[in-house]
């Protein structure tokens, strides 16, 4: 194995840096970790690793390069950040944890889902088709799972279901999943990535390094999608909520169907899905169209449709209090994906939106309202962006709050019986929150304490 004895500097010490530092002390290389973080604030994840002979670097990037061979570096570093400028200057590779999990892989059963929105929903699904196929399913990745510990585990025979993010892709070189998917690409990351170019160009290199023995499935519906066709060396599967195709997954008399060359196969009534929302029907078509690749039995795909909820923190359902029902979306982190659970609802919402700004334009967000939101009540960094935007486009039923708490306090006090109180920030949370989770909970606490009052 070329990674023993090997110098590795880990860069930043969370999920994905707690993983590679148990998998790369497995295959015996020699550790260095660095975190920006305190000792104090890195406790829950040093214990994690505590048994392990290590260099660390705490309270600092700064690290000595003299003698290191590789860095692998926690996803959300970004290019700019002098250590891995000094990296690059002494030529030494940098790359993310899921291009060392490939290059170390046992099995070629990997399939790897990215998009701007729905990727997490999409990833546990198909995780739960290869499940109940009874296939030994890792579903790793950006869902919150460090993939390197389970792959230096895992058999050849095993599948890999993992989300992955721009942030993972971007430093990837040789890294070639089996099937991929994009489920959509809108602006997203646009601070961190300079430009949609380089957003969209770091998407697709999950398709990049394949060739004709791997699939790549693709959302027809997109126009962004629909014009790679031509920049990808292996095969094509398109679906499309709204075309029928040649071939590919869509919909016909109200069927989600197959259609393999001439042969037609029925897989379930598309509202016999229990997910809510148009874009809840994209993830489980573009999840069909991997289950079909790798030969899964369609009624074990329908079985899975007709009972998945949905995930955590995506248009989740919280409780209902005197009539008004509260959801958290803390998932929502980009305007499209919130305009997305603003379509799935069909009665007034009191919005809950704002966060940590990424750059993004908030321009059609607001347009999407359609006379449906009947209050905007804003926090966090992008407040006040976002309350321009919205005056702009002559929206004006805006309140501007500092917390959580009154956030929801003041949207059960605008809200009557049969009113939706939606948590869709449009934004990061990494103001306020350490992540969308931490939000998501925060929000659902706040409720259910409105609850017992
Ligand atoms: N750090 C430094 N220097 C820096 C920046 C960060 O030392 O310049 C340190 C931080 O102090 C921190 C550590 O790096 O201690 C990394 O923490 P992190 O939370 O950024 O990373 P992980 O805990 O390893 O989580 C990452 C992904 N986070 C990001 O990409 C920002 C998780 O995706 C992923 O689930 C996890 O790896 C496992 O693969 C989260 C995410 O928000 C859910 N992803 C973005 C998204 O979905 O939009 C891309």
């Amino acid at each position: 194995m070329y990674l023993k004895d090997k110098r590795v500097l880990i860069l930043g010490l969370g999920i994905s840096g707690v993983s590679t530092v148990k998998a790369l002390n497995k295959l015996g290389s020699k550790l260095i970790i660095s975190d920006s973080k305190s000792e104090e604030e890195l406790k829950d994840f040093l214990t994690q690793i505590k048994d392990i002979d290590l260099d660390k670097y705490l309270n600092t990037n700064d690290v000595p390069l003299e003698g290191i061979d590789l860095i692998i570096k926690s996803p959300g570093i970004p290019p700019t950040a002098n250590i891995i400028k000094k990296a690059k200057s002494k030529n030494i590779e940098v790359i993310t944890d899921i291009e060392l999990a490939y290059r170390v892989s046992p099995t070629k059963n990997i399939i790897a889902i990215t998009g701007t929105n729905g990727k997490t929903t999409t990833t546990t699904l198909v995780g739960k088709f290869f499940n109940k196929a009874n296939f030994n399913t890792h579903v790793a990745g950006n869902i919150g799972v460090g993939i390197l510990w389970d792959m230096v585990n895992a058999k050849e025979e095993d599948v890999f279901v993992i989300e992955v993010s721009s942030f993972q892709l971007d430093n990837t070189i040789q890294f070639k999943p089996k099937v991929s998917l994009i489920i959509n690409i809108t602006p997203d990351h646009l601070n961190w990535h300079g430009s949609i170019e380089n957003y969209v160009d770091a998407k697709k290199k999950i398709f990049k390094n394949q060739d004709e023995s791997d699939f790549v499935v693709l959302n027809y519906d997109d126009i962004t999608l629909r014009n790679m066709g031509d920049e990808i060396n292996s095969n094509v599967i398109w679906f499309s909520v709204n075309n029928i195709l040649d071939k590919g997954v869509y919909i016909e008399d109200e069927y989600i169907v197959i259609k393999d060359e001439e042969k037609i196969t029925k897989v379930l009534p598309y509202k016999d899905i229990k997910m809510l929302g148009k874009h809840n029907l994209e993830n489980a078509l573009g999840s069909i169209g991997i289950g079909w690749i790798m030969g899964l039995d369609v009624e074990i795909m329908a079985e899975v449709l007709r009972t998945f909820p949905g995930v955590e923190h995506r248009i989740e359902f919280v409780s209902s209090i005197d009539g008004i029902n509260f959801y958290n979306d803390s998932k929502g982190t980009n305007p499209d994906a919130s305009i997305k659970a603003i379509e799935a609802i069909n009665s007034p919402i009191i919005l809950i939106a704002g966060g940590l700004d990424k750059g993004s334009d908030f321009g059609e967000y607001i347009s999407s309202f359609n006379g449906k939101v009947k209050a905007l009540i804003l926090l966090g960094q992008t407040k006040e962006k976002i309350k321009s935007s919205a005056l702009d486009k002559g929206y004006k039923n805006i309140f501007t709050v500092e917390s959580m708490e009154e956030a929801v306090n003041l949207s059960y006090e605008l809200g009557d019986k049969g009113d939706n109180v939606l948590l869709s920030p449009a934004c990061a949370s990494w103001d306020m929150y350490k992540s969308f989770e931490d939000r998501g909970k925060d929000f659902k606490k706040v409720v259910y304490s409105l609850k017992e009052e």
